[in-house]
């Protein structure tokens, strides 16, 4: 069992018991633990075995927590959850998967009109008895039917941040083209730069509401309409994509912004912390809790007011994790995070030849048009055959051609784009890496990757990073833990360990900008961090085009929390020729 797993457990736990009644704080203890589970980097079994340490150290897990993980540590399973699973008709768990049911909304149904099916939960739409229910009507038998046939249909998995973020740009181009929009802006995991993106929210400020939604309906890329209301309205759109809308008055607006930036676990906070200081706040603003004497309410017009009025620094949107922001924004000491143009030079990139689509000339080329310093061309080496990958011969004849591009290049002016000699080496299966060493020594830049052999065991993959992060020619480790996203699982790793031999060689990791990979995650990267260990944030590019997805990795960082002077492809030109010795370019 993985965090992850031990996590969804809980989740599952809290689901059920909300479809039990059970009282809230003991589902919100559930649903916290998850959170702080999946979040921890290092393993609950590492932390059960480690004797200076112990799983009640965790945020929120007291004894009793502490009981129930062990437990599914030793067995796999958790008692509690499979006696209310038991008890609960196997159809409600369909049920619950259909948007906009939560789990009371499900128990109403099953007790009041027996239901147990999604084919249940339809007749009744279509006989219109599910409107007789105390909180149903009309409008929500409708949304129902509209999102059975969406839990049927094939499970929409949640949208990369990079496909996301271009329909975003649309609607938000369309949107201002309306002239009763005043303000229109994005808002929830988008804005957060979350690596995937469930849906799209977005929140306006308009002097005629009726009009600001007609416009959205009109929308080129809108599929269908879901909800429609005179303030809040939601559409489908490409993909399966749904877009929720907003319409507030301007003095609401930072509260709304903030409010739909969400996360969930970050408003938590932030409303209690506001609480304790007499003032509860939602989407519209402020309003006075408990006090003798009515306060006027501070504005909420921008989100600087709203963090100002509770004492706090306003928090970048990446950090509204619900982690410890707050506190370090009460006190001053939010890291002053990573901005892309920042970054000086990208050092990992692919080229004609192996498997990119477009020449060495051409890579350099974008890459000076995008204004970075130098760049590293790293092809694979020779353990990829499927990519044509280089062996000896052809690597030196790739270097020779670089060192003649760097002449040319330094004769067109002054401060050209320095091009380096790199290689992308493979960890072999049987250990050891797939190019000699008399030829890596002789590189500027060597990045290790494992692309064969991933369902290997922990301690063997483990042992394989190991050694390619203590070998001395190998300066940063290739998307460390190989995931792709929403493709296929990171192999099975020990990333302390990972973490901890890197800080101790000196030896990088990367931040692999692809929207796909993303690898090192937020999570990883915050423990890098933590750990003195440096990061390099690179597009691995395989087209000019490809070299576009480092703001990616910049948002990445940012979510862990990096500065620059956490990510080594800041430095300038200068000081990264001095970092890499005397033998560069
Ligand atoms: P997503 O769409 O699954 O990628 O994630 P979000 O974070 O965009 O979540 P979404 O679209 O369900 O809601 C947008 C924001 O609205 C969310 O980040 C925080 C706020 N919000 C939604 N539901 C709740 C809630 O039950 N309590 C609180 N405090 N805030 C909520
Ligand atoms: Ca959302
Ligand atoms: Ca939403
Ligand atoms: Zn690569």
């Amino acid at each position: 069992m993985n965090n992850a797993d031990v996590a969804a457990l809980f989740d599952r736990l809290a689901e059920l018991l909300e479809y039990d009644g059970e009282n809230a704080f003991r589902i919100r203890a559930y649903r916290a633990a998850a959170r702080t589970i999946a979040d921890q980097v290092d393993s609950l079994e590492s932390i059960r075995g480690d004797e200076a340490r112990s799983l009640t150290d965790l945020d929120g897990i007291g004894r009793d927590l502490a009981a129930k993980i062990e437990t599914i540590l030793d067995t796999g399973k958790l008692p509690l959850l499979e006696e209310l699973s038991a008890r609960v008709p196997v159809g409600v768990f369909d049920l619950l998967r259909v948007p906009g049911l939560g789990p009371k909304k499900v128990r109403l149904l099953v007790d009041s009109l027996g239901i147990d099916s999604l084919d249940g939960l339809e007749a009744a739409c279509r006989a219109a008895t599910v409107r007789g229910v105390k909180g149903f009507g009309e409008k929500t038998e409708a949304m129902i039917l509209k999102n059975i046939a969406f839990v049927r249909g094939a499970a929409v998995p949640r949208q990369l941040w990079e496909e996301a973020d271009q329909v975003v740009t649309d609607i938000v181009a369309w949107m201002r083209v309306c002239p009763a929009v005043e303000r229109i802006e994005a808002a929830g995991s988008w804005r957060r730069g979350c690596e995937t993106v469930g849906d799209i929210d977005l929140v306006a400020v308009a002097t005629d509401a009726v009009a600001v939604m007609e416009h959205f309906r009109r929308w080129a890329h809108a599929v269908e309409g879901i909800v429609a209301g005179p303030t809040k309205s939601s559409i489908r759109g490409p993909r399966g994509l749904q877009f929720d809308l907003r319409v507030v008055g301007a003095p609401s607006f930072g509260a709304a912004w903030q409010y739909f930036t969400g996360s969930k676990e970050h408003n938590i906070r932030l409303r209690s912390w506001a609480r304790e200081r007499g003032w509860s706040l939602n989407e519209y603003g402020f309003q006075p809790v408990g006090s003798v004497a009515p306060a006027t309410p501070p504005p909420a017009a921008t989100e600087a007011e709203v963090y100002g009025a509770l004492g706090l620094a306003w928090i970048p949107p990446e950090l509204r994790e619900g982690r410890d922001e707050v506190l370090l924004a009460a006190e001053r000491r939010l890291p002053l995070l990573l901005e892309e143009q920042e970054i000086r030079g990208d050092l990992h990139m692919h080229t004609t030849d192996t498997d990119g689509e477009d020449t060495l000339v051409e890579m350099v080329r974008g890459a000076r048009e995008r204004g970075l310093e130098y760049v590293a061309i790293t092809d694979h080496g020779q353990r990829v055959t499927m990519a044509h990958g280089l062996d000896r011969t052809r690597l030196l004849e790739q270097w020779d051609r670089i060192d003649r591009l760097n002449e040319s290049l330094a004769a067109e002016g002054p401060a050209p784009i320095v091009v380096l000699k790199g290689i992308e080496v493979d960890m072999l299966e049987r250990g050891g890496l797939d190019l000699p060493d008399d030829v890596l020594a002789r590189a500027d830049w060597v990045v290790a990757s494992l692309h064969y052999g991933q369902s290997q065991p922990r301690d063997r993959i483990t042992e394989r990073i190991l050694e390619a992060i203590r070998h001395p020619a190998v300066r940063v480790i290739g998307h460390p833990t190989g995931r792709l996203i929403n493709r296929r699982p990171a192999y099975d790793v020990d990333m302390e360990a990972v973490i901890a031999a890197a800080a101790a060689a000196g030896t990088f990791l990367e931040i692999n900008a692809h929207p796909s990979r993303l690898d090192l995650d937020d999570h990883h990267a915050a423990a890098a961090r933590r750990a003195g260990v440096r990061m390099v944030i690179s597009t691995d590019a395989h087209s000019v085009r490809g070299l576009g997805v480092m703001r990616c990795g910049v948002l990445q960082a940012r979510r862990a929390g990096l500065t620059h002077a956490d990510v080594v492809n800041t430095l300038g030109w200068s000081d990264f020729r001095r970092l890499l010795g005397g033998g560069a370019t």
